[in-house]
């Protein structure tokens, strides 16, 4: 097995493995990568859900999105990316077709347990665009002024699934009215001890105990630093690769800008912690 690092702070890519097989030894280097860089590529495996799904849950409990409409009709805990982009009428969905483009976001925050890891397994791949870009929640925090780390130190983000602009087109209207959830922005990880920003500018409502004018402006503020030249990777996809990330310490975003008449097509799973177990589990 090979593990290289690819941005200078965040992403690395593993190679000469096979997921299917691996021993409790090879899969901890892979978790001990994954949390040194954050977001981790296993290229070249040839998968099946079942497989898939058993090496998804030696990160954690793999949960079903609450996006019922985009779930797997068998394996609820798959969500299919990219499936059913074209109406009846033929028209562009552009829910499916830009979902996760929108802006750079952690997946979950909406959840009063968000979910430690996302993994994307690729099946189409089209010929141009369609990359994800990361960038790290440390390097995030780290380029905050001192007043700014001042001012969010011990508070809290309002956050729901669709935030501010109500973007839920891919919800259920029986899904649509879950309570605010509440974390803390300068974030603690629980692994790895480090502390990051903890932000999603789609999802938060607002920043505890601030007036609304100081909460949407240091909102604004935040979206600012998100971005850290060095705190980023760029992956470009082959079809093989299986990418995950953590939503703990690292914001991501899809490019959205592949010829729609293409195909590409993910198997993606929400992972949490062990000690979270789903209600559901679909036999491997
Ligand atoms: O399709 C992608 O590149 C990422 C989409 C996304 O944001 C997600 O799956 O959480
Ligand atoms: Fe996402």
């Amino acid at each position: 097995m090979e593990i290289r690092r690819l941005g200078e702070k965040i992403g690395a890519e593993i190679t000469g493995v096979d997921v299917k097989r691996l021993t409790d030894e090879e899969f901890r280097a892979i978790y001990d990568a994954w949390l040194a860089y954050n977001v981790i590529a296993v290229r070249d495996q040839s998968l099946e859900i079942p497989d898939y799904l058993a090496y998804s849950r030696r990160f954690g409990s793999v949960h079903p999105h609450p996006s019922k409409s985009t779930r797997h009709p068998e394996y609820p805990e798959i969500t299919l990316l990219g499936i059913n982009k074209f109406r009846t009428d033929g028209t562009l969905d552009a829910a499916i077709y830009r979902r996760g483009a929108e802006g750079f976001h952690t997946d979950g925050a909406y959840d009063a347990i968000p979910f430690k890891a996302t993994q994307l397994y690729s099946i189409a791949v089209p010929s141009r665009g369609g990359d994800t870009f990361f960038a790290s929640m440390y390097a995030a925090y780290d380029a905050l002024p001192a007043g700014i780390k001042q001012v969010i130190e011990g508070r809290n983000g309002a956050y729901v699934y669709g935030g501010r602009r109500k973007s839920n087109a891919l919800l259920n209207e029986e899904d649509r009215h879950e309570a605010a959830v509440f974390h803390p922005l300068a974030a603690m990880h629980p692994e790895t001890g480090r502390k990051g920003l903890y932000f999603d500018p789609g999802k938060i409502l607002y920043v505890e105990g601030l007036p609304a004018a100081e909460s949407d402006a240091l909102i604004d503020e935040l979206t600012g630093y998100m971005i850290q030249p060095d705190g980023q990777y760029r992956h470009q996809w082959r079809v093989g690769d299986i990418v995950i990330w953590d939503n703990r310490c690292s914001y991501h975003k899809a490019a959205g800008d592949y010829p729609p008449e293409e195909d590409r097509i993910h198997w993606r799973v929400s992972i949490k912690d062990h000690k979270y177990p789903p209600a559901y589990v679909s036999p491997e």
